[in-house]
């Protein structure tokens, strides 16, 4: 799948944020009002890209809602909505639907089948899907089935060490991950990629977001930062500082999709 995205669907963050979901890591207090203008930075910085950015509305009985990526996997061919790995998370998707059914066909994972869009790597045609404790086999098996018919390859990833598989590795272009191989089994993918190593003190640094020609990675990880501009990566600092203490990361904000072409 190409990175020349066309549109990114976002949702802003609900102000009940500060009772989000988590699994791996202890709570720390949420400064809405930086998280709040993080999310606009993330979003002026799409739309600087040239995306069109569409934003849904938050919704309160939701904390976690604008971690969008978990409710869908979009495909240029399919709209998967997925069934959230966590019960409290489920009442995100409808909204998700009603706005991704104007730009795709709809397919849908069901309970109990579960599946969480963070534990989805999409690389070209082939899908890396992490196994997690949001992610459940019936609800690998349901993608599976879902985009095999378009021609997509699905590989399963074990991921015993934190909440998503993109927590531990996403992919800096169609041959190269970046990942922490403590976090993750790649041993699957191994003759498939080069693998870019996160630095050992920054153990959270492995999610960046490919748009366009640009990979964006949070500031707060400056080794890892270094070590990509190094490579020759073009990396451009997204600070979502107050995003990572509800368990987030850079892909979790946002959906990215192209416009089927005319
Ligand atoms: C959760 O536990 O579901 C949220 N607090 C964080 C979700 C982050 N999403 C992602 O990594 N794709």
């Amino acid at each position: 799948m190409s990175h020349f995205f066309d549109v990114a669907v976002t949702r802003d963050l609900a102000r009940s944020m500060e009772r989000c979901e988590l699994t791996f890591i202890d709570r720390h207090a949420i400064d809405h009002q930086r998280a709040a203008a993080q999310h606009e930075r993330y979003c002026e910085r799409l739309v600087a890209l040239g995306l069109e950015v569409i934003r849904l509305p938050a919704d309160e009985a939701q904390p976690d809602c604008c971690f969008i990526e978990d409710t869908a996997v979009v495909l240029d061919e399919v709209a998967v909505i997925t069934c959230l790995g966590s019960p409290a998370r489920r009442g995100e998707t409808p909204a998700v639907e009603r706005e991704l059914s104007k730009h795709r066909p709809i397919a849908r994972i069901e309970w109990p089948a579960t599946l969480d869009g963070g534990d989805v790597l999409v690389v070209g045609r082939t899908i890396l899907v992490g196994s997690t404790t949001r992610t459940n086999a019936a609800g690998i098996e349901a993608l599976r089935g879902i985009t095999a018919p378009f021609g997509y390859e699905l590989t399963v990833l074990r991921v015993p060490g934190c909440l998503h598989l993109k927590s531990a590795v996403t992919a800096l272009d169609d041959e190269t991950l970046l990942a922490n191989r403590g976090l993750v089994e790649l041993e699957p993918v191994k003759q498939q990629y080069r693998v870019v190593d996160v630095d050992v003190g920054e153990p959270g640094a492995a999610n960046v977001l490919r748009v366009r020609d640009e990979v964006w990675a949070h500031p707060g990880y400056p080794r890892t930062f270094e070590k990509l501009q190094g490579l020759g990566v073009h990396v451009v600092g997204v600070d979502i500082s107050e995003f990572v203490k509800a368990e987030g990361a850079l892909t979790c904000k946002s959906l990215l999709l192209r416009k089927p072409s005319a």
